[in-house]
């Protein structure tokens, strides 16, 4: 890893390049995950890298949906390994969500490579390698265990490419995805969208499982039956036009 000094001001968003470099390098993330990143960098510049209180309302909506599921699932591809490991498998531990490889670059070696890394960061179990069922799609996302995604009734997807959200939906599963993008398909077809970087996010919803896990299921119904998510995807929008505007006016240059 390259030595990035810790008062230097983009230090968090240069350590998460270097985490994803070595997960190119270590095989367990993709060469194409380098380039989701670098969009995802993009869109949390705009939101000014914080988790705004519109996306803390929807993790906690997430956390809510999670913890009254029957099956919940959490589905675990390269950038994702690379970057929460730790968190990820605490999430999965708080929740009782189990964890599940699942690709759109998929290969065996790099399926087996993220197993033995999230049981070294702690996991005790790992789906993803059956792959005994398909999902409705032409490409290897389409792969999942019949135990997990497939018969799951609730499905944390991070990161994710468009399809495979729109066809869990239409499987009647709620949908709950990570993806800095507001206007990405992603985002749009969910039913919780979380606009936040991965590496805020996950901790975050750590934190509130911790807090929620012992409320009363109608305490967790009611935060599940407010939730908005057209409220979460424009102000997400909202606060990316403010920031723009306020650097803009910070920089000297008139905002017209
Ligand atoms: O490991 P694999 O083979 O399953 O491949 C994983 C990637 C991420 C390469 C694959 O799913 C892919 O190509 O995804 P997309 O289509 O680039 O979409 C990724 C979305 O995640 C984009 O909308 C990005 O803006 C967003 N994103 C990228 N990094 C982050 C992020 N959102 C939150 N936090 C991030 N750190």
């Amino acid at each position: 890893m390259t030595q990035i000094p810790v008062e230097h001001p983009r230090y968090e968003s240069l350590m998460t390049r270097e985490k994803i470099v070595e997960g190119v390098q270590t095989g367990i993330t993709s060469k194409q995950g380098l380039i989701a990143q670098g969009r995802g960098e993009t869109f949390d510049y705009l939101l000014g890298e914080r988790t705004t209180a519109t996306a803390a309302y929807a993790e906690r909506a997430a956390v809510a949906l999670l913890l009254l599921a029957q099956d919940p699932i959490i589905s675990v591809n390269g950038n994702v390994a690379a970057l929460v490991p730790d968190s990820i498998v605490a999430l999965s531990d708080v929740t009782g969500a189990p964890l599940e490889i699942n690709l759109f670059h998929r290969s065996e070696a790099r399926m087996h490579k993220i197993i033995v890394h999230l049981k070294a960061h702690g996991a005790s179990n790992v789906l993803g390698k059956k792959g005994d069922a398909r999902l409705d799609l032409d490409h290897d996302r389409a792969i999942v265990d019949e135990e997990g995604i497939y018969s799951s009734d609730v499905v944390l997807v991070p990161l994710e490419d468009g399809d495979r959200c729109g066809t869990l939906v239409s499987m009647g599963k709620n949908v709950i995805t990570i993806d800095l993008n507001p206007l990405s398909r992603t985002s749009l077809s969910s039913n919780v969208s979380i606009i936040d970087n991965i590496t805020r996010a996950i901790p975050n919803m750590v934190q509130f499982a911790k807090e929620m896990k012992h409320n009363k299921t109608e305490e967790l119904q009611s935060i599940v039956d407010s939730y908005n998510n057209d409220k979460v995807l424009s102000s997400a929008m909202y606060e990316m036009s403010e920031t723009l505007k306020n650097m803009s006016i910070e920089r000297g240059i008139e905002w017209i």
